[in-house]
């Protein structure tokens, strides 16, 4: 009974999903073929539900602007370095010897160079950063997509969201953290962005690599990435509630 409804649900997914751009359509037309993600879908009925919600609407992209809209000064935010040696010396050697790793729920760990994350499926946008303190900066963003990324690892079924582990300690104690769910991960404009402004990802925005995911506020927006952990829940990173900023009391769902 519930295959030709879930048959159905998929292909609207796959179809929808061409409204985000047509690398996304390339990676779901792939996406559909592997068995893991078949059977990923096909088990979380409430993504599906979520990411239809979310593909059939062009309002549910964030806005685009244009290169006249670029901020020409865009505020640094947060940690604007980081002190650990290991990410000096990276940082030195143009970050060559840097690794992403991506770990968790996934069928396949994997750790990626930059040179690696760069060969990934890509995708451009100008947008607006929004800082809940109160200033906001238009920057061109470009960066591998999420969602191949995903689909490159292998999520388990029981993988519900991202944590983006940081290099930099906003306080003594812990470093800089955030979390975002499957359907925010799989959101065509979610990109783990290594250029700005058409250069490199300078340092005091995140090089050489941070998270955008352009339907939410600044602190979301994780910076210095070195992991993603895909979890089931996020209850035991930190204090419990899913990032840095909300283990301070923000919200964890800051969407706009
Ligand atoms: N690792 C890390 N990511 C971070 C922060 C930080 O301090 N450390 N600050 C957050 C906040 S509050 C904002 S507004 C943006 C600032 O990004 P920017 O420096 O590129 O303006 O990064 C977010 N991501
Ligand atoms: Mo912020």
């Amino acid at each position: 009974m519930g295959n030709s409804r879930t048959l159905s649900r998929r292909s609207f997914l796959i179809r929808g999903a061409a409204v985000g751009g047509t690398a996304l359509l390339g990676g779901c037309d792939q996406l559909s073929q592997s068995p893991s993600f078949r059977e990923f879908l096909e088990r979380a009925e409430g993504l599906i539900q979520r990411a239809q919600r979310l593909v059939l609407s062009q309002r549910s992209l964030a806005r685009e602007f244009t290169e006249a809209d670029i901020s020409k000064h865009f505020k640094a935010n947060g940690s604007t370095g980081v002190d650990d040696p290991q990410y000096q010396r990276a940082a030195a050697n143009g970050f060559a010897d840097w690794k992403l790793t991506i770990d968790g729920l996934v069928d396949r760990p994997t750790e990626l160079t930059l040179a690696e994350l760069r060969a990934m499926p890509s995708r451009t946008q100008i947008t607006r950063h929004d800082c809940v303190e109160g200033w906001s900066a238009i920057g061109k963003w470009k960066g591998a997509q999420m969602a191949p990324l995903l689909q490159s690892v292998g999520l388990k079924p029981e993988a519900r969201y991202l944590v983006f582990h940081c290099a930099d300690k906003l306080s003594a104690f812990s470093n800089y953290y955030e979390s975002i769910d499957l359907t925010d991960a799989f959101h065509p404009q979610t990109i783990l962005a290594y250029e700005m402004n058409g250069a490199p990802l300078p340092v005091p925005h995140g090089a050489p690599a941070r998270l955008r995911v352009e339907r939410q506020i600044g602190y979301k927006q994780a910076k210095y990435v070195q992991r993603i952990e895909v979890v089931a829940s996020y209850k035991m990173i930190g204090d419990g509630r899913g990032g840095f900023w909300e283990d301070r009391g923000y919200e964890w769902y800051a969407g706009i």
